[in-house]
């Protein structure tokens, strides 16, 4: 009897985190591609449609040797840009990476890229959680 509890609880829990991972949503995911190896920026826009608060830390792709998370902004007319470890998205709330902002940094790439190719990645959280997300290729001046 105590065992069949046991596997009820266990049932629950992974019906728990499958649905928990269905409460993040991404849209516009954008790589700007700059010319040569020069590094790509990642924009999209990230909607937690949970009723738990969620903490990016960043992401990976099999494109890029690195990817890092930054921020831009300015400063007494200086702009500038600073790494970001992890950033919060409260519970209904979106998080945009746009240009001027946050923005994802990915370095070194391992293959070829074209304007207009289909780039994987997958946005990082504290969880333990890990959201597939494909870029599309735009050229460096495009939103
Ligand atoms: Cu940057």
């Amino acid at each position: 009897m105590r065992r069949l509890v046991q596997l009820a609880t266990t049932g629950l829990l992974l019906v728990a985190s499958t649905m928990a991972m269905a409460e993040l949503k991404v849209s516009e995911a954008k790589l700007r591609l700059l010319p040569g190896n020069l590094p790509a920026a990642g924009y999209f826009t990230l909607t937690n449609t949970g009723n738990q608060p969620v903490v990016l830390t960043g992401a990976q792709s099999p494109a890029f040797a690195q990817v890092m998370m930054h921020r831009s902004s300015l400063e007494n007319g200086m702009a500038s840009m600073q790494h970001v470890a992890q950033v919060e998205v409260a519970a209904g709330a979106t998080l945009k990476f746009a240009p001027g902002g946050y923005h994802l940094m990915l370095m070194q790439r391992q293959r070829e890229l074209a304007l207009g190719d289909q780039v994987e990645a997958n946005l990082l959280f504290t969880d333990g959680q890990s959201l597939p997300v494909t870029f599309i290729a735009v050229p460096p001046g495009a939103d």
